[in-house]
């Protein structure tokens, strides 16, 4: 090889290396991707791979292992609870930041982004607010002026430091709702109708020019019928272009994946096609919630176990996939990591439900980590390229 051969060829390799963002092995250090966390393979494809965190299990000093895989394997984190709008302002005009501000100190801490969730939803809404809207003592005209103060309150508070902020949550209603033609649900669109969502995201960019503002839901991780009467993919896809149409800031939707093992599962490609028409509207995407759960009939029986660990690792790889063929798609989380703390056994009991996430109740990772993992070393170019994230619109 000439020597300006071999400078080329040289040239090339470290390009190579540096595009890839991966370590040369050595003898001494032989490269081991599966040595790395989730966090760190995902930051190679400018994928965020983050974790809901209970504050209660990150306290314990008697289970050390949650905070340490909190810290080491996630590159986001979302607080679960602890900035719900119940936590905050328990009582009416006294805010109790101690939880917030320390998970967004274990973000900074850890080198992590924080997904903020959530500032609009009708659930685990202050007793006081719910109850002074029912006995007539907060009207309507206060209630949007409560709303306002909340948001422009919890962002500001948290401003620079909150990466996404999942502005309005669950906002539109299932097939299984009455009337099941889908329209807007819940609390904030019974008291103030379907404006709220727009006043909303201006309310929340007004206090923060550069935090990506999301639009987040579940049962949106593929289009059916293409009707937005029956599709709730199609009826968020259909609000957010109209919004969009507004001026209105909204940066991202975020699809939840909250997934079963005993439903009819979707496939990589249908969650990709999802994806993209979500992006075509111009926004960002994120994986804001996944877990798979499965219905537990006989405990301990390996023939149902295995399947069901099977399953439950082929749906968080969909979406894993899915994600990482689209550059849109900024961020995957889990809705916590370890079966030991997990919403799901306590919100499903009959039949019991489980198993719904990437660690058993012991820290072991299961199959469904394993996959991820390997989704993320073994994707490249040229189909699987760097996220792109947008600029906060404004
Ligand atoms: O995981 C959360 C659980 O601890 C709470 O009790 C529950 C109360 O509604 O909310 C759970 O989180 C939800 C999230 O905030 C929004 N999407 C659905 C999640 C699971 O219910």
């Amino acid at each position: 090889m000439t020597h300006r051969r071999w400078i080329t060829a040289a040239a090339v390799a470290v390009a190579t290396v540096a595009a890839l963002n991966t370590v040369p092995a050595t003898a001494s250090r032989p490269y081991d991707p599966t040595a790395q966390s989730l966090g760190a393979l995902g930051l190679r494809h400018k994928l965020h791979v983050g974790t809901a965190v209970d504050m209660a299990a990150l306290n314990d000093a008697n289970d050390p292992e949650y905070r340490r895989l909190a810290a080491s394997e996630f590159s986001s984190v979302t607080a679960e609870n602890a900035m719900k709008w119940e936590s905050l302002e328990p009582t009416r005009g006294t805010y109790d930041w101690a939880a917030a501000d320390q998970l967004v100190e274990f973000a900074k801490r850890n080198r992590q982004s924080v997904r903020g969730h959530v500032l609009v939803w009708h659930n685990q809404l202050p007793a006081w607010l719910t109850a002074g809207v029912a006995d007539g003592s907060i009207s309507k005209q206060e209630l949007r002026e409560l709303l306002r103060r909340h948001i422009t309150t919890v962002v500001n508070r948290y401003k620079g430091k909150i990466w996404q902020w999942d502005v309005v949550n669950e906002a539109v209603s299932d097939p299984w709702d009455t009337p099941s033609t889908l329209h807007y649900k819940g609390f904030w669109a019974q008291n103030l109708g379907p404006d709220y969502i727009a006043d909303a995201f201006r309310w929340a960019r007004a206090a923060d020019p550069r935090a990506l503002l999301f639009y987040n839901d579940y049962n949106i991780e593929a289009f059916g019928s293409g009707n937005p009467a029956d599709d709730k993919s199609q009826f968020v896809h259909d609000m957010v272009k109209g919004l969009l149409a507004q001026g209105v800031p909204i940066d991202g939707i975020g699809s939840q994946g909250h997934l079963g093992t005993q439903y009819g599962n979707y496939d990589t490609l249908q969650v990709t096609a999802a994806l993209k028409r979500f992006a075509a509207l111009g926004v960002a995407t994120a994986f804001t919630e996944v877990d798979v759960r499965s219905e537990l009939t006989e405990p301990g029986d390996s023939a149902e176990i295995n399947p069901r660990l099977q399953a439950s690792a082929a749906n968080f790889s969909v979406l894993m996939k899915a994600c990482l063929a689209v550059r849109s798609c900024l961020s995957y989380t889990v809705w916590g990591f370890s079966d030991r703390h997990s919403w799901v056994p306590e919100w499903f009991d009959d039949p019991p439900q489980g198993m719904a996430t990437i660690y058993d109740e012991n820290y072991q990772p299961k199959r469904a980590y394993h996959e991820l993992k390997s989704d993320l070393i073994f994707a490249g170019p040229p189909y699987v390229l760097p996220r792109v994230a947008p600029r906060p619109r404004g």
